[in-house]
């Protein structure tokens, strides 16, 4: 595939730009990213999709928002390794899985992590714009007074009783994964699918996967080391490792 014609748009780490890049990375499709920073973000995805939120992937001259979006124009485009269980009531269960975490795991999970990622700004800014020069760190950083209550609103750090119930959604998506995975070890059928990709990587960031996409910068401060033991000993942070072991590629992205 030829690289120009495929561009992703992203943040860095971000759990919803993880479903975009194993989708991507999954079918081997090579590709070139754009990694924004969040809020400086903004006016650039307008732009370019009408809308804010990354990811966005533009295809060979179609720009898609959205990582649903995006894996359903990843599986029409490349069928091959296909994410889509081919039986039509296998596939809709997928399907629904992923809407259902789409909808709210994704956005309870971001809550909970940013509760904690807010107070450790330091971390915060490694994460998201560490790939960046020293000098472009370092005003972003001291950009965090203005940003930090805009990031919190953004991400639904709005008081103890919101992040408590994302805790507690958070906790419930982890059942769920424990529960519905079957014998086979995968969420629908007996093969990896869209359901598994779209689980694992949004409950990715509460386990700290060996993978570049997804670890947290090293050394972790106290308070992350302590909120991912939190969900250690959960049945479900086993899946999801053994997901990212088993199934999530290096990455196809081509150095620019
Ligand atoms: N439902 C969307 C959610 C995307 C989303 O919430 N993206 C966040 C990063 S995790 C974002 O870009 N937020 C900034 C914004 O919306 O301007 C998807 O599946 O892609």
């Amino acid at each position: 595939m030829p690289d120009a014609t495929v561009v992703l748009h992203q943040f860095a780490s971000s759990h919803y730009n993880e479903k975009a890049r194993w989708g991507l990375d999954w079918k081997g499709v090579v590709h070139r990213r754009e990694t924004h920073l969040p809020g400086p973000h903004a006016l650039a995805m307008k732009r370019l999709s009408g809308q804010t939120a990354t990811p966005v992937l533009c295809l060979e001259g179609a720009v898609n928002a959205g990582s649903a979006a995006i894996l359903d124009a990843l599986e029409a485009r490349f069928p091959e390794r296909p994410l889509y269980p081919a039986d039509p009531a296998l596939r809709e269960r997928a399907l629904a899985i992923q809407r259902d975490f789409d909808a709210e795991v994704g956005v309870a999970v971001r809550t909970a992590a940013f509760s904690v990622l807010l107070e450790e700004r330091d971390h915060l800014c490694a994460t998201f714009a560490g790939h960046r020069s020293r000098p472009v760190q370092a005003l972003y950083r001291a950009t965090f007074p203005v940003l930090a209550p805009i990031i919190a609103k953004a991400n639904g750090v709005t008081g103890a009783a919101a992040v408590e119930r994302a805790f507690e959604r958070t906790q419930r998506a982890l059942d769920f994964v424990a529960r519905e995975v079957g014998p086979s070890g995968y969420l629908v059928g007996d093969a990896f699918s869209v359901a598994d990709l779209c689980c694992a990587s949004l409950l990715a960031i509460l386990v700290d996967p060996p993978h570049p996409d997804m670890s947290h910068p090293k050394p972790m401060p106290a308070r992350i080391e302590a909120f991912l033991a939190r969900f250690a000993q959960h049945p479900a942070a086993a899946w999801v490792l053994e997901q990212y072991a088993r199934h999530r590629p290096p990455s196809c992205a081509i150095a620019v």
